[in-house]
């Protein structure tokens, strides 16, 4: 018997899942046609009234709904109960113009805290372990979500946050904790500098579950090896709750969506079309069982494959591939969401025009990026300090708007090649997919 923490739900019979789905989809689409004028207005747009739902094989009538929406209904727009009834938000790292805020009901908590739990405990987790929450806490998702499910796991839960590392290496130690939750590169990080102490020895962690940003089975190796663990993936995004959308068991080969709360679909990113089970394409989530902010058919960007494979581990939930990409030019770096106009936008308010280089790195398995801009032939002119001085003021309007350092340099007027066709502005040397 494999160490489940839903078993009736995680090993349901495929009949049973597809009953829930279809009850839960008819439910859904009356709960947003009735309550969230948005919604409605799209649906008739396009035709669809919630009569004409009346099971998972009707999704395909339903309009996407995409990050573009989220933002012309920022901030209220969406919510689909009464305010009174919401409890808490929480929001991605991609500021103006591109911040997501989505709600939740205590019960929405409630049912995302189960998902965390089942990743927690797919890694092997139960209530004898401490379990060490690296993630951020705030805004983000990762480190309320994993929190929660720790607790309901019933796990000893340290709630760290991000940064600090030799506290955190220090609690480890003291407190023995058992499983580390917190991106891959940050795990990678601390297996560097655990080494570097010399204090692997010392270490009790048996698991760890890393998610929030593409990593290769490289880096799972590296990651294995140096901190003496299991490394499992969690995959999930803000917009349908955080953490725990979906997560890997101890088959490693590829993650449970969670189908009694989400309906995935695969969709051909260029014409929308629904494509065949086990195609690559666009991953589509809809969500049966949202209380406050319910998306039909959101639009994730993440490419991946969809398999239904009996699992060895006994899950009968269908697993989705590592995303192997993304269908817009959204880059994650430092596991905060970056899009280049994002960039753009900060360069052309301060005055330089829209030549320029997004130069994305990992080195020592922690991302860098780096900015290359051309200067005006005005500025050209100016004096050493005067250029060290405008990197100095990029370096910082950067950071306001992404909230990560960038490494910004000055070049030379037209050094940056121009190209034919589109523009290639962004180098990423990471090779995560
Ligand atoms: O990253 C939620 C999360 C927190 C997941 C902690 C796992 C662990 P967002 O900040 O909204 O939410 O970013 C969502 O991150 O669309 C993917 O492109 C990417 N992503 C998330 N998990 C993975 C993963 C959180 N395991 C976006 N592998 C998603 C690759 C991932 N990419």
């Amino acid at each position: 018997m494999g160490n489940y923490y839903q078993p009736e739900i995680e090993c349901a019979s495929r009949e049973q899942i597809r009953a829930w789905q279809d009850e839960r989809l008819v439910k859904q689409v009356k709960h947003v046609y009735d309550n969230v004028p948005y919604y409605r207005k799209k649906m008739e747009e396009k035709g669809v009234t919630p009569d004409d739902i009346k099971s998972t094989a009707d999704l395909h009538k339903l309009p996407f709904i995409t990050k573009d929406d989220l933002r012309d209904a920022y901030p209220y727009g969406l919510v689909a109960v009464p305010l009174k009834d919401c409890v808490r938000i929480h929001s991605t790292s991609g500021t103006t113009g591109r911040r997501v805020v989505a709600f939740y009901t205590q019960h929405d908590i409630d049912l995302w805290d189960d998902c965390c739990a089942r990743a927690i405990m797919a890694a092997g987790g139960t209530n004898e372990d401490v379990v060490h929450v690296s993630y951020g806490f705030g805004l983000f998702t990762g480190g309320a979500g994993l929190n929660g499910g720790s607790h309901k796991v019933g796990a000893l839960t340290i709630p760290m946050s991000s940064g600090n590392t030799d506290r955190q290496i220090q609690f480890m130690i003291d407190l023995e904790s058992t499983i580390i939750c917190c991106t891959p590169s940050y795990a990678a990080f601390l297996g560097e500098s655990i080494a570097e102490r010399g204090l692997k020895d010392q270490l009790k962690l048996k698991s760890g579950i890393f998610g929030a940003e593409a990593w290769t089975q490289e880096m799972r190796r590296d990651i294995e090896n140096s901190l003496g663990i299991k490394a499992y993936d969690i995959y999930g995004l803000t917009e349908i709750s955080g953490p725990g959308v979906a997560f890997e068991c101890e088959a490693q080969t590829g993650m449970h969506i969670n189908e009694d709360h989400f309906i995935a679909e695969i969709i051909d990113p260029e014409t929308g079309e629904v494509l065949p089970e086990g195609e690559k394409g666009e991953l589509v989530f809809t969500s049966i069982t949202k209380e406050a902010f319910p998306l039909l058919r959101y639009r994730t960007k993440d490419i991946c494959v969809l398999n239904r494979e009996k699992c060895s581990c006994g899950r009968t939930h269908v697993k989705m591939s590592k995303p192997m990409g993304r269908s817009d030019d959204m880059l994650i770096v430092k596991g905060v969401n970056v899009f280049p106009s994002q960039i753009e936008t900060v360069l052309l308010n301060k005055g330089y025009a829209a030549n320029y280089q997004i130069i994305v790195d990992r080195v020592n398995n922690s991302d860098q990026i780096e900015v290359k801009v051309e200067m005006t032939p005005e500025m050209f002119s100016d004096s050493l300090t005067e250029i060290t001085g405008k990197e100095k003021e990029l370096v910082n309007a950067l950071k306001a708007m992404l909230g990560i350092y960038a490494k910004v340099t000055l070049v030379a007027p037209k050094t940056i090649a121009r190209s034919e066709g589109k523009a290639v502005r962004i180098i990423d040397n990471r090779k995560l997919y």
